[in-house]
């Protein structure tokens, strides 16, 4: 793999954010540990007695809620295929200096909590509320500007049925890496609009202007652009790297013979209506078998593919195309925030 060396504090940001190892797309829900993680500032240790939810700004009955009473509000479950913003920067060129993935930022989970509008419901936003507000419990410097974590959805995303405040992954409680004991759940987006560890919904007349949405997640191409924000999740599809690892390089060795290709594609523009392999590097594509959507519209499809190996080198690759009608392109277009990069994953294989 030919790219500039990976500088010191780039390592410091990728031994704190792990991706999910691509073997772990066997599973359909992704085991709590092998999710991705990204986290910008500190995780907050929270005691979850003491915590409570404030609910205020453009409200007419401002709350504060326990856990507890989140909990006695009805329950949703949402299987949720979450990625981060970022999957993909490592393989831009030039490499934009942040959390430094390949494609691994992926990860999925069976999120359960209230529905925010519920919660809404009991503040009773004014007339005058347009967005609302997210604020996380963890603070840092980013951009030379000191802040909490914010982020802001439009009050009519916020009405949407699967848009959750959750309090479990994977039927345990939230795991403190994952926001415990609190965090936004808006499927489709990536993943910057989870926020986790909540403390604060505020209800504003106007949209919100912090760090996190009007400079950062913006695809630019000159650092003097307003840009353009990032939004939903484009598509991908990622495979299991068939056969074992050699273990530096990571180049796979398999044995010639009928092999089954797995793997995994999601969009968050629609249903994932076709996915297709090439074992000639991208020459030559052929669909592969797209499972049911069984875990619901908001999770990842498993899909599997008969490739007949013959001894040699291969490069196998695969791409995703969505109901939008969102290909994954061959080559990445870059910006500067490194964002949204969902060119084709490529596999090298040596068939002995
Ligand atoms: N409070 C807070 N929420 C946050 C973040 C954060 O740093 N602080 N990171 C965001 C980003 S960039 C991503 S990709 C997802 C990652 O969620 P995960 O670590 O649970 O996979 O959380 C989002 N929510
Ligand atoms: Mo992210």
């Amino acid at each position: 793999m030919d790219m500039a060396p990976i500088s010191v504090e780039e390592l410091q940001l990728a031994t704190r954010n792990h991706g999910m190892p691509l073997e772990a797309l066997r599973w359909p829900v992704t085991p709590v540990g092998l999710h991705y993680l990204l986290v910008h500032y500190d995780v907050p240790v929270v005691d979850e007695e003491a915590w409570r939810l404030g609910v205020d700004g453009e409200v007419e009955a401002p709350v504060e809620l326990s856990l507890d009473e989140l909990r006695a509000l009805p329950a949703h479950e949402v299987v949720a295929t979450f990625e981060c913003a970022g999957n993909g920067r490592a393989r831009f060129e030039p490499r934009p200096v942040s959390q430094p993935w390949l494609q691994e930022a992926v990860g999925t989970g069976r999120w359960r909590g209230a529905r925010l509008r519920d919660v809404l419901a009991l503040a009773r936003p004014s007339e005058r509320a347009v967005e609302v507000v997210f604020t996380g419990l963890d603070r840092g410097i980013e951009g030379g500007e000191e802040q909490d974590y914010r982020r802001s959805i439009t009050l009519a995303s916020a009405h949407e049925e699967d848009v959750l405040l959750a309090y479990a992954l994977n039927d345990g409680p939230l795991p403190p890496q994952h926001g415990h004991p609190l965090r936004l759940l808006v499927p489709g987006w990536y993943g910057m609009t989870n926020v986790k560890w909540v403390a604060r919904i505020t209800v504003t007349a106007e949209p919100f202007t912090g760090y996190q949405q009007a400079r950062g997640y913006r695809m630019r191409t000159s650092d003097d652009e307003e840009g353009t924000p990032v939004e939903r999740i484009l598509p991908r599809a990622l495979m299991v790297p068939p056969g074992i690892p050699e273990f530096m390089s990571r180049d796979r060795t398999l044995a010639a013979g009928k092999v089954t290709i797995e793997g995994r594609a999601w969009s968050g523009h629609g249903d994932v209506e076709d996915v297709e392999v090439s074992t000639d590097g991208g020459v030559t594509w052929s669909s592969a078998r797209l499972e049911p959507p069984d875990l619901g519209r908001w999770a990842w499809r498993r899909w599997t593919f008969a490739w007949e190996a013959a001894p040699g080198e291969h490069e196998l690759a695969c791409r995703a195309r969505d109901a939008a009608g969102n290909e994954q392109p061959l080559a990445p277009a870059w910006n500067v925030g490194g964002y949204a990069n969902n060119a084709v994953q490529r596999v090298r294989v040596t068939v002995s």
